[in-house]
């Protein structure tokens, strides 16, 4: 059987195309790709090799982890630490940067990643998967990386990814030329190019959101959904779907293939906890932004674009709204009217 066109492959293409771009680039994705396959092979084997349940821990947001929270992290964190490709990485699991042992060289790359997003999935088998972005260290930066090294907006990505565990483990990538989807091959272990150049259809009749938070909705996101909910007897004049993973990376995997809205909106609740959103920026909201754009839709937190917002901290949260252009831009003019 012919093997189609791998990652590896793919990647050296790309930075073909790209003048002044060292092999560094390739080395790092092809660690990333890595990191992913174990993470990917170690979800799969899930109650067999006894990686299911809460570690006895909490994250820095406050979150108990699970136990594969920490195996995916550390998976992620020893594949990438050693080459020399990247200055330092931080993570949803880690408080601080992580940097890098001492006897390791330092790269020119920042890796930011959500090790395994939707974890609260793993105990029931549904679909989880592994977001990262990475970013160029600012010119002229000097010794170990800081915290305000990594603080750059969206717009600075130099890559963003994630790799989706679902029925098929699947690689989403975009370096700024378009998004392109891969789907690993158990037989060869590589991921191969199934999804060229995805592109989200601009109309949808699809939405995800959390529903279990209406009553803490804004008006502009209330007034979207129950227009949606009305259906073909409301303004739209068509029926909608709902449909909610648990998982963002699912749910906005989703949107990329079939198109749709994704929500993870501002709301009351998190306002009285003082949270500008339940979702993470740097790594979580950016990547897929960065995805979500160059496949045609847009980001936004419903008044602003997430990729211009400059980051505050390495956790910061803010409210998420993806998707379908035509759909995503009603939802903005709704907060527009609102103000
Ligand atoms: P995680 O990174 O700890 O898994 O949390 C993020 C997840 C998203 O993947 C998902 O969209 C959201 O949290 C679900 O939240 P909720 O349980 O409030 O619906
Ligand atoms: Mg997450």
């Amino acid at each position: 059987m012919p093997i189609g066109t791998t990652i590896t492959e793919y990647i050296i293409e790309e930075q073909r195309r790209i003048q002044n771009v060292s092999g560094d680039f390739t080395a790092l994705i092809n660690d990333v790709v890595i990191a992913c396959k174990a993470i990917s092979s170690t979800v799969r084997y899930g109650s067999l090799v006894g990686v299911l349940g809460v570690a006895d821990t909490e994250n820095i947001q406050g979150e108990t982890q699970k136990k594969l929270d920490i195996i995916s992290n550390n998976l992620f964190i020893k594949r990438n630490e050693w080459a020399g490709h990247v200055a330092a990485m931080a993570s949803e699991e880690m408080d601080d940067v992580y940097h890098l042992p001492n006897q390791y060289p330092r790269g020119k790359y920042l890796l930011v990643f959500d090790p395994l997003d939707g974890s609260s999935n793993t105990d029931v088998n549904g679909a989880v998967g592994t977001i990262f972005s990475i970013l160029r260290r600012p010119e002229g930066a000097r010794g170990e990386p800081t915290t305000r090294d990594f603080l750059q907006p969206g717009d600075r990505q130099v890559c963003a990814g994630y790799a989706l565990y679902g029925p098929s483990s699947m690689m989403v990538l975009t370096t700024g030329h378009g998004v392109n989807g891969f789907t690993l091959d158990q037989r060869i272990g590589e991921y191969i190019l199934t999804n060229p150049n995805m592109q989200i259809p601009e109309n949808t009749h699809d939405f995800a959101i959390n529903s279990a938070y209406m009553r803490f909705w804004d008006p502009p996101v209330r007034r979207y959904i129950d227009e949606c909910l009305a259906g073909k007897d409301g303004p739209r004049g068509k029926d909608f779907n709902m449909r909610w993973a648990g998982a963002m990376i699912a749910d906005v995997h989703r949107v990329l293939c079939q198109g749709g809205v994704f929500l993870y909106p501002i709301d009351r609740k998190l306002r009285s906890k003082h949270q500008e959103g339940k979702l993470r920026l740097l790594y979580e909201a950016n990547p897929m932004s960065f995805i979500i754009e160059q496949a045609g839709g847009l980001a936004t937190t419903g008044t602003e674009r997430i990729m211009a917002l400059p980051p505050a901290g390495l956790h910061q949260r803010c409210s998420v709204i993806m998707g379908s252009k035509n759909e995503v831009e009603r939802i903005i003019a709704y907060h527009l009217e609102d103000q």
